[in-house]
């Protein structure tokens, strides 16, 4: 069926980053075709975009890693609890070699276009290098934080200093030393780059919109002993994770209610969990602390002490304490050392909510309180989350809708994985699924990529020509996605970081599911074993 418009493939895989590797290799092993495209010269997505210093994982050993092949935890060789990104860059890149899956990937060519062709039940795909192809199933893996997002300052453009946002940090890196750094974003990228480069620049000036509730990364070595142990885990772990809220394993024992616990045994916990140095503070610390504004005031207060404890200054501390939001309802980061940077001669704090940003120009920042000369800008201003890598691309489903404009009224998805309207086509990490930095992202990539391929494995096998969710089925999964969001703290939370932010700042959809892994699985697996009931299927 190859014609003059392009070649035809059974599924194009839009890029090589964590989840488009996956989603290759299982392709290519069902049998399938495939071609994948990826915009930047070499594979690892955010692994590869994201080498500003300090870039480090936060999830710690041993849950960041594939899931899908005892083989490669048998094989895999971890130096750090929370390795740092040359190595998971490394990792990722002996997978495709392992998996021989390099040369089904077309690099530096960015897929510009998608059209569906409803009489084929096919989508014609096209890159910026002039490439088309067609192909049965579309699946996009973007990245849900992969689209950076750069404020624009009045006269921004006349900055004569050299400005880079974390994730398109250049390769040959960037000079620091001795220079006057400014640095834009507080959120988990802005606080590893600001504790990384402040004992090497001249003068640091961080400016800050949020404070944040970061936690204490306890970051070792990893010995042999530990390797081996990981090899040993990997059934066990494999099935658990599966079962586990986010992604990660602890212990047996679920955590207490916020009321069973006197206020003694609530420190001691807590305090035991601050030790870990992990994220389980902010999932296990009371199996309420997400509903029960009580517990979230009480786990916050806890965080604020820690925080005030390290800050020379109480005058700085009461800028970087959070005081208008819980623990817990934005992202929380780890950190190491970040809060003493801040008692550095060389280093000091701009609080955007006191003294906004007016206008930019050749040498420097000038907020409502004074200007602020710099040699270097980083901005760690975070990403369009979800959405943005997508709708960057035109795709046009049946009668030509487009998916840019569908969402920009009003974003909506089933499971996360297809939109009504757009058959065949699929997507992790996307809105409405349990990412957006809600799950250790390796543990829902394996559960989304090995649906999409059953889908598609299901298709082909009954011999139909499409799938797609029917527009009831659409509006069921966000119906419940509301109902399982408005009891926890982050729903009720407007301005939350899982919220998207429409052009005009206001806050819009909460993004992130909130109804944990196991609910997603269940709903996921309930519509495969149903044989896609509630799914338009066109033969
Ligand atoms: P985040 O968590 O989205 O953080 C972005 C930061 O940038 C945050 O502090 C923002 O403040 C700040 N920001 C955004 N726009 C501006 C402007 N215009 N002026 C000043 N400050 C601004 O992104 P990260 O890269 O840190 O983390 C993303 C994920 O990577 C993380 O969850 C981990 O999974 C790894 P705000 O809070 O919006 O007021």
């Amino acid at each position: 069926m190859n014609d003059a418009t392009g070649q035809l493939v059974d599924a194009v895989v839009v890029g090589a980053g964590l989840g488009g590797i996956y989603q290759l290799h299982r392709l290519l092993k069902d049998g399938l075709t495939c071609r994948a495209f990826e915009t930047a010269d070499e594979v690892g997505g955010v692994w590869y975009w994201n080498r500003y210093p300090g870039a480090r994982v936060d999830s710690h050993f041993p849950f960041y890693q594939y899931w899908f092949a005892k083989e490669l935890w048998e094989e895999a060789e971890w130096s750090e609890r929370f390795p740092a990104q040359p190595e998971i860059e490394r990792y990722l890149n002996r997978v495709v070699e392992k998996y021989d899956l390099r040369r089904h990937i077309s690099f530096s060519n960015r897929v510009t276009s998608a059209d569906f062709e409803e009489d084929r039940g096919t989508w014609l795909v096209r890159t910026d290098k002039g490439e088309v192809v067609r192909s049965r199933f579309l699946i996009f893996n973007t990245g849900g934080l992969s689209e950076p997002t750069v404020p624009s300052f009045p006269g921004h453009q006349t900055f004569a200093g050299r400005s880079c946002h974390t994730s398109r940090w250049p390769k040959e890196g960037v000079e620091l030393g001795g220079e006057r750094v400014g640095v834009f974003g507080t959120g988990a990228t802005g606080i590893q780059v600001v504790q990384t480069i402040a004992s090497r620049v001249a003068r640091l000036t961080v400016f800050q919109r949020t404070p944040q509730y970061a936690i204490a990364i306890r970051n070792t070595g990893i010995f042999p002993e530990d390797l081996r142990s990981m090899r040993l885990s990997f059934d066990d772990l494999r099935e658990r994770v599966q079962r586990s809220r986010g992604g990660f394993v602890y212990d047996d024992v679920a955590p207490p209610k916020f009321d069973d616990l006197e206020s003694g045994q609530r420190d001691q916990r807590l305090e035991a969990l601050w030790n870990e140095g992990n994220l389980r503070l902010w999932g296990e610390s009371f199996a309420d602390a997400s509903v029960n504004a009580e517990a979230a005031a009480y786990v916050s207060d806890f965080v604020r002490k820690k925080i005030r404890s390290r800050i020379v200054d109480p005058r700085v501390a009461d800028k970087l304490i959070p005081t208008d939001y819980y623990f817990g309802s934005r992202r929380v980061p780890l950190e190491n050392g970040y809060y003493e940077t801040f008692n550095r001669e060389n280093a000091e704090l701009v609080d955007l909510r006191h003294e906004p940003v007016l206008s930019m120009d050749r040498t420097g920042i000038i907020t409502a309180a004074r200007r602020y000369d710099l040699d270097v800008i980083i901005y760690a201003t975070g990403f369009d989350a979800g959405v943005g890598a997508i709708s960057k691309i035109d795709i046009r489903g049946v009668g030509g809708a487009s998916l840019r404009s569908l969402w920009e009224e009003s974003v909506r998805t089933t499971v996360g994985m297809q939109v009504h309207g757009f058959p065949n086509l699929f997507m992790t990490m996307a809105p409405f699924a349990p990412a957006a930095a809600l799950c250790n992202v390796p543990v829902c990539v394996d559960q989304q990529c090995n649906w999409i391929a059953d889908t598609i494995g299901f298709v082909r096998r009954k011999g139909l020509k499409s799938i797609q969710p029917s527009a009831a089925t659409e509006a069921a999964w966000m119906e419940h996605h509301e109902s399982v969001s408005e009891p926890t703290l982050i729903g009720q939370n407007r301005n939350s970081w899982y919220r998207r932010k429409g052009p005009d700042g206001a806050d819009r959809e909460l993004l992130a599911y909130l109804g944990g892994i196991p609910a997603y699985r269940e709903a996921c697996d309930r519509m495969r074993s149903s044989d896609y009931q509630g799914f338009e299927l066109a033969s």
